[in-house]
């Protein structure tokens, strides 16, 4: 899962993307909306591999993953300009989630941080963007039509347009709209960009961290937010003694690691689960949404296994630890086989068995 951080320039989106990546990229207080996005790839913390890792001895523990990428940042008319389409802001397009970033430090530099005003200006910008690609696309359906190449299709796809533009001008995110079946098919290639899960990152500076529930009280009313020390948790992240770095975090108040909580909230954002596979040569943690079935969790791993499904061998990660090896569970008769309409629960140990 691809999770893109956006924000004004100057609100630390490089400088959180350093504390959760313990990269160096460069900071600077100068922006420049050419410059190409900054990658990194998190491995998503979970005390589960390594205790898997531990009963099963693998040559290797693979996490889930997340990749992070840090865009340039956003001025505001940048839409319009058709900053979305270009090179290095167009994979934004591709995401699947975006992180807004939102300045709540104060530096020589800048003026008093005005975070909510902020979040208003880039929803602005990702509606304006939307806007831009639904209106093209119906001036295109409108002279395919004079042009008598009216379809059914089209007319449903021109009809579908309106609703979203008009949800659009009224200042509300496609999301909204809760799309899906065909419609959401239908717009799916767009790649809307307020049709995207959104999370929001308050980025406080050291001294008013951990003090303002009112601001993300106001933020929760619509989006799920998380806050962050940036400054100080890219500093956190460069420290190697994991003692210093604890001492540290307890003064701040910060219970997990700026990584950690980001992860965490990435899930609960797009409603993620993990379950996960073992053997001698591997332990690894796979993510999946919630609600999938055994399937799916197939084809997460190889599209193989999900073309040559026969049946899962399915055992609860807590039955795993509470008894102590995967005999003790089968004996109890909690190793079960399940077919292929099985949701897949979090926590779940798989072994697929297939046949291609
Ligand atoms: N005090 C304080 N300064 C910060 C914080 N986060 C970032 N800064 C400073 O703000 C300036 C810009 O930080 P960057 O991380 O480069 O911001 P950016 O959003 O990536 O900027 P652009 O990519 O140019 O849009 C730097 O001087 C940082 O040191 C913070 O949490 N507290
Ligand atoms: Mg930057």
């Amino acid at each position: 899962m691809d999770i893109g951080l956006i924000g004004l320039p100057n609100s630390g989106k490089t400088t959180i993307f350093n504390s959760l990546a313990r990269l160096h990229a460069e900071v600077s207080s100068y922006a420049n909306s050419k410059s190409e996005p900054n990658r990194a790839v998190l491995e998503v913390a979970d005390d589960r591999v390594a205790n898997l890792s531990e009963m099963y001895k693998p040559e290797k523990a693979t996490y889930a993953v997340i990749e992070l990428i840090d865009f340039a940042g956003l001025t505001q008319g940048a839409a319009r300009e058709g900053l979305f389409s270009s090179s290095s802001m167009g994979l934004i397009k591709n995401t699947d989630a975006i992180a807004l970033v939102v300045r709540h430090f104060r530096d020589d530099l800048t003026e008093n941080p005005t975070p909510l005003r902020d979040l208003e200006k880039l929803e602005e910008e990702l509606l304006i963007s939307d806007l831009i690609i639904a209106e093209n696309r119906l001036e295109r359906i409108q002279k395919a039509c004079q042009r008598g190449k009216k379809t059914n299709l089209l007319e449903t796809e021109e009809k579908l347009l309106h609703r979203i533009i008009d949800h659009l001008s009224s200042n509300r995110p496609i999301r909204d709209l809760k799309l899906d079946g065909e419609p959401e098919k239908m717009i799916r290639g767009f790649q809307f960009l307020t049709q995207k899960p959104i999370m929001i990152i308050v980025n406080s500076d050291e001294n008013n961290f951990g003090t303002n529930a009112n601001l993300l009280k106001e933020i929760e009313k619509n989006h799920r937010v998380i806050e962050f020390a940036g400054k100080f948790e890219m500093e956190l992240s460069q420290l190697n003694d994991q003692e210093e770095i604890e001492l540290f975090m307890a003064d701040m108040g910060i219970q997990e690691s700026a990584k950690e909580r980001l992860c965490t909230a990435v899930y609960e954002l797009l409603g993620y689960i993990s379950f996960f596979t073992v053997g001698s040569d591997e332990v690894r943690a796979w993510s999946l949404q919630a609600g999938q079935s055994v399937i799916a969790a197939a084809g997460t791993i190889h599209t193989d296994l999900a073309r040559g499904f026969i049946r899962a061998e399915c055992i609860a990660y807590d039955d795993l630890m509470l008894y102590g090896s995967e005999k003790q569970v089968s004996e109890r008769g909690l190793r079960r086989l399940e077919g292929r309409k099985y949701i897949v629960q979090d926590g779940n140990v798989l072994n697929i068995r297939f046949n291609v």
